[in-house]
C-alpha cells in the first residue's frame, strides 16, 4: 500500500501555527488541505514534515508535534522580502498565472531564492534516511529536487507544484528559466494540477534543457522521470459531515433569514488575490442588475473575502479597488433592507464556512486563473441534499474534472451575465442532475485519493 513507507515532507510552511494570539503559546495544527491529506498518513506510519513557521527570525529547535515530526527551517527578515514575497510572490506567481499583473524580475532576489532552496534541501539531507521517500511542494521550492539529489541520490524525490504552470511562450520570459526547470527535473515524479500543465512543462523542459521523451515520461541526464496529473482534493467526508450538523443547517437559514428568506443567494469565497476574479465577477453581478434581468428583491452577491499577501503592494491595491468597488455597486442599487453586495472581509471557521455554502443557491466561482480551485470541490460536498448550481471559470484546474459545473470565461462579461441568469433559472432537475454528478466525482477523488496516487507514483 502507499503508505508502507516512511515519508517526509517538505513544504514553505510548517503544517503547524502558533496557538491562541501570545508567541509564548503552544502550536495547533493549521486548517488546509495538504495538511489534512497528509497529517493521516504521517501519524500513521511515521514522517516529518520540513518548514518555515511563519514568522522571521524565529529559531526553533526540530520537535514532534501530534506524532508528525516538525524541522523548522529559520528565515530572515530580509529573506522573507526577497525569497517568499520577493521572487515566489511577485516574480513566479504572476508569471504562472497568465501574467494577469506583470511578472517583477530582480537579480537581487534569485540569489536568497536559490539560498533558501539549499537550506530546505539540506535540512531534508540530513533528516531522510536511505531509500526513503521525500514529497516536495510548490513554488517556493523548486529548486530543492536538484540540490537533494545531488546530495542524496539514494532517496525517491517527488515534486508537486500547486499552481499553473504557465504555456512556454510566457515561461520564456523568465531570465532563470533554465535552472528552475532543471531544479524541478531532479524529482523522479513530477505532478501537475491538469494534463494541460503537464504539456506545459514537458514542453518547456524539452525547449530549454536536455531533456526529451514525451509528456508524461522524460529522459534527463540518464534518468526516466514520471511528469503525471494529480488533481488534488478535499476531504469529502469531513464537509459532508459538517453540513449535515443540526448547528450548521440551522445557521444556514439563519443566514437566509437575515438575508431575506426569498432572495437568491450568488456566493464566493476567496482570498483576495488577484488571480480570483472578484473583479470580474463584480461587474458582471453589476450588470446583471442594470439590464434588469435580476434585481434586490431576487437576489444578491455575497463575497467573503479573507486578505492575503497585504505586504506586496498588489495586494493592497486589489483590496482597495474591491472595496470601492462593491461601494459603487451598493450605492447604486442598494434599498434599505435590501443590500446587493454582502461583503465579508474575514476568514471563516470551517462551521461558518459550510454554513455558507449551504445558505448559497448559486456558488461563483470565477477565477482568471487558479491551479485547482477548492472552494468548488468543497461547495459540492456539502450539497447533501442534491441542491445547488456551481458557475465555475474555465481557467480553473478544477473545470477539468467539475465539467457537469456551468463553465464560463470570466473576461467575457456578457457570457457571465448569461451564466449568472441561467444559473438563477435551471430547472430543479437539471440541477439535482447535475450537482449528484459532481457530487460522485468529487466524492470518489478525494484528497486521500490525490496523496495516495502520488505516493505510489513515487514508490515505482
Ligand atoms: P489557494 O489559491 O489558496 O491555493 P484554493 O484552492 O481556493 O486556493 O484554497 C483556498 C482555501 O482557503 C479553501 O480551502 C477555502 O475554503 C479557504 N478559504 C478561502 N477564503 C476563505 C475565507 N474567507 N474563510 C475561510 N476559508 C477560506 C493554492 C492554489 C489553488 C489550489 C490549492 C491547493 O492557488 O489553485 O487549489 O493551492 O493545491
Amino acid at each position: 500500500m502507499a503508505q508502507s513507507r516512511k515519508l517526509l515532507i517538505i513544504a514553505n510552511r510548517l503544517p503547524i501555527n502558533r496557538a491562541g494570539h501570545s508567541s509564548q503559546g503552544g502550536w495547533e495544527i493549521s486548517p488546509g488541505g495538504l495538511v489534512t491529506a497528509l497529517s493521516p498518513i504521517l501519524k500513521e506510519h511515521g514522517g516529518a514534515w520540513i518548514g518555515w513557521p511563519g514568522t522571521a527570525g524565529t529559531h526553533l529547535r526540530p520537535f514532534t508535534f501530534d506524532r508528525i515530526g516538525i524541522i523548522p527551517i529559520r528565515l530572515t527578515q530580509k529573506e522573507v522580502r526577497s525569497y517568499y514575497e520577493g521572487f515566489s510572490n511577485e516574480t513566479i506567481w504572476p508569471l504562472f498565472h497568465d501574467a494577469i499583473r506583470p511578472p517583477k524580475f530582480v537579480s537581487e532576489w534569485w540569489q536568497p531564492y536559490t539560498d533558501v532552496n539549499w537550506r530546505f534541501a539540506r535540512a531534508a539531507a540530513k533528516q531522510a534516511r536511505p531509500g526513503q521517500l521525500v514529497w516536495v511542494h510548490d513554488y517556493h521550492l523548486q529548486l530543492v529536487p536538484r540540490m537533494l539529489r545531488e546530495l542524496r541520490p539514494d532517496i525517491r524525490i517527488g515534486f508537486f507544484l500547486h499552481i499553473p504552470f504557465p504555456p512556454e511562450e510566457l515561461f520564456a520570459w523568465l531570465p532563470w528559466r533554465r535552472e528552475l526547470l532543471q531544479g524541478m527535473l531532479g524529482a523522479d515524479v513530477i505532478g501537475f494540477q491538469t494534463t494541460a500543465d503537464v504539456r506545459d512543462f514537458s514542453r518547456a523542459a524539452r525547449m530549454f534543457t536536455s531533456a526529451a521523451g514525451g509528456d508524461t515520461l522524460l529522459r534527463y541526464r540518464g534518468r526516466r522521470i514520471r511528469v503525471g496529473a494529480f488533481p488534488i482534493s478535499i476531504d469529502f467526508d469531513e464537509f459532508e459531515s459538517i453540513a449535515k450538523r443540526g448547528r450548521v443547517i440551522h445557521r444556514a437559514l439563519d443566514i437566509r433569514r437575515r438575508v431575506g428568506s426569498t432572495r437568491r443567494i450568488l456566493l464566493s469565497v476567496d482570498r483576495l488575490d488577484y488571480t480570483k476574479g472578484l473583479d470580474a465577477r463584480m461587474i458582471a453581478f453589476e450588470q446583471l442588475l442594470s439590464r434588469r434581468l435580476a434585481t434586490v428583491d431576487d437576489c444578491l452577491l455575497m463575497q467573503v473575502a479573507v486578505p492575503s499577501r497585504e505586504s506586496v503592494d498588489e495586494y493592497a491595491e486589489i483590496r482597495g479597488h474591491i472595496e470601492r468597488t462593491v461601494g459603487r455597486i451598493n450605492g447604486e442599487y442598494s434599498v434599505p433592507g435590501r443590500i446587493a453586495v454582502h461583503y465579508f472581509r474575514r476568514n471563516l471557521n470551517r462551521e461558518e464556512l459550510v454554513a455558507h455554502y449551504l445558505a448559497a443557491d448559486v456558488m461563483l466561482v470565477t477565477p482568471l486563473r487558479d491551479g485547482m480551485n477548492l472552494v468548488a470541490k468543497e461547495y459540492i460536498a456539502t450539497r447533501t441534499t442534491n441542491s445547488g448550481v456551481l458557475v465555475l471559470s474555465e481557467f480553473a484546474g478544477a473545470a477539468h474534472e467539475l465539467t457537469q459545473a456551468l463553465l464560463v470565461n470570466p473576461r467575457d462579461t456578457d457570457g457571465m451575465v448569461r451564466a449568472f441568469d441561467t444559473a438563477l433559472h435551471l430547472p430543479l432537475v437539471e440541477t439535482r442532475k447535475r450537482i449528484s454528478r459532481l457530487r460522485s466525482q468529487v466524492r470518489q477523488h478525494d484528497v486521500f485519493h490525490w496523496a495516495n496516487s502520488f505516493i505510489e507514483a513515487l514508490m515505482q
